[in-house]
């Protein structure tokens, strides 16, 4: 465990400030400098959402920044691309620049967790500026217009992910059957350096997925009837179901119908409960038509849900705070549960702590009244960046930091937590 000072309230808030101010190039926010060089979606709306009190006006820049990425089919790119610095997977592997429907700056093919009509609400509520609600809130509808439209592989309302890196949650052990299930893969990097993060084939698994869908040309049908790997997961479409809501709070303010959005929500919270629900909630393999019974940290993302019903509320909750999750380590909030075979302390979305799926575990308590456990949740990701920084993620058990360092979502949600 590495030992830092002690540091109150106010210099934590500096600190935190301070690296985003340095993770800032001028026209977003970078996760981390060097590892992560690009603009991120969901890290953009977390950043968002942690500036929304401090500093507007940045809040705003990033938001509007990110969707310069979009494309003209509502589609919101997990990356994108703003420098020229070297990343792998970067524009050369996504070829953005070739597809008729991607807007001028670079972008990856991928989405990401559609955080932001809950970021826009978020900077709203702390900013009332309604002149830049109407602003961002059409490329909001558009992006959640794309969700319900390309995206619902099932035929039931929810939005499927088509790739790892489109949970936020790339190695999570909850991808482990989809990718093994792949027809067997045989691709030569030519000249491409492995990140020694990825030590296993599942890389060669994502890059492979990642050019099928680029060489289908990002195409909707390719991804309804051939593209291998199509999976609902309950934090993607939990995070989009609390977008919604924010969305109908937000349309009265852009002269727009609320109706459609809450349309939306109860379609998304029925198909949670009647595809999702089994005794928790469970990513659904579209392709081998059956759930991925292995509880991770994703399985709670329905909390978000202020209507969800008692049954699952109290169910959902009672095994956060059991000895499978929170109950067992000294810190919030494994992201897998540590009696799974695949549960690993050290390696990011197998079972560290995160501080983004904290703050929105957080919001979940919030939003259900759940006093105690908001504060535990807030304490405990407080404890983590106190001790080890701004790390991406910590070990659960004893809290030392793992992954990078300065990592933007990191400082950012602990702006909010500090508020
Ligand atoms: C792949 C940027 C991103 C986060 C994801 C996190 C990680 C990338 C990677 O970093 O993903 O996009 O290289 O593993 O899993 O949540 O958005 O911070």
């Amino acid at each position: 465990m590495e030992a830092r000072p002690a540091v109150d309230d106010a210099a934590l808030g500096r600190e935190a400030m301070a690296v985003l101010e340095a993770n800032w190039t001028g026209s977003g926010t970078v996760p981390a400098p060097g590892l992560y060089p690009h603009q991120w979606s969901w890290d953009s709306a977390f950043v968002v959402i942690g500036l929304a009190r401090r500093r507007p006006d940045r809040a705003r820049d990033e938001l509007l920044s990110l969707l310069r990425g979009q494309w003209s089919t509502g589609m919101v790119p997990h990356i994108v691309f703003h420098t020229r610095e070297a990343y792998f997977p970067g524009p050369s592997l996504w070829r953005s620049q070739e597809h008729a429907a991607a807007p001028p700056v670079l972008t990856s093919g991928l989405t990401a967790p559609p955080l932001h009509g809950l970021a826009l609400w978020w900077l709203y509520r702390h900013t009332g500026d309604r002149d830049f609600v109407r602003k961002a809130y059409p490329a909001l509808v558009a992006q959640h217009d794309y969700l319900a439209s390309a995206r619902d592989l099932g035929g039931a309302g929810l939005a499927a992910i088509v790739h790892p890196w489109e949970s936020g949650m790339d190695d999570s052990p909850a991808w482990d059957q989809p990718l093994h299930n792949l027809p067997a893969i045989h691709y030569g990097y030519r000249g491409v350096e492995l990140a020694d993060r990825h030590p296993d084939s599942d890389h060669e698994r994502y890059v492979w997925l990642a050019m099928r869908y680029r060489d289908a040309g990002y195409s909707a049908g390719y991804l309804r009837d051939e593209h291998p790997f199509a999976v609902e997961d309950p934090m993607f479409n939990g995070i989009w179901l609390a977008s919604c809501q924010a969305m109908a709070e937000l349309a009265p303010l852009a002269r727009a119908d609320p109706a459609p959005h809450l349309e939306q929500a109860g379609r998304i919270r029925r198909a949670l409960l009647d595809r999702l629900w089994d005794g928790g909630f469970y990513a659904r393999d579209l392709r081998a038509g059956q759930l991925i019974k292995v509880a991770t940290v994703g399985g709670f993302g329905p909390l978000l849900d202020p209507e969800l019903p008692a049954e699952q509320l109290r169910a959902a909750v009672e095994l956060l705070e059991s000895a499978r999750f929170m109950g067992a380590t000294g810190y919030p909030v494994p992201s897998c549960e540590i009696r799974a075979g695949q549960f690993d302390r050290t390696r990011y979305w197998r079972g560290p702590s995160w501080v983004n799926t904290n703050w929105l575990l957080r919001r979940a308590a919030a939003v259900h009244s759940l006093d105690h456990l908001a504060q535990q949740l807030t304490n405990g990701t407080l404890r983590l960046v106190r001790q080890a920084g701004f790390r991406e993620c910590f070990d659960p058990f004893d809290g030392s930091g793992r992954g990078c360092r300065d990592f933007s979502w990191s400082a950012a949600l602990t702006l909010d937590l500090l508020a």
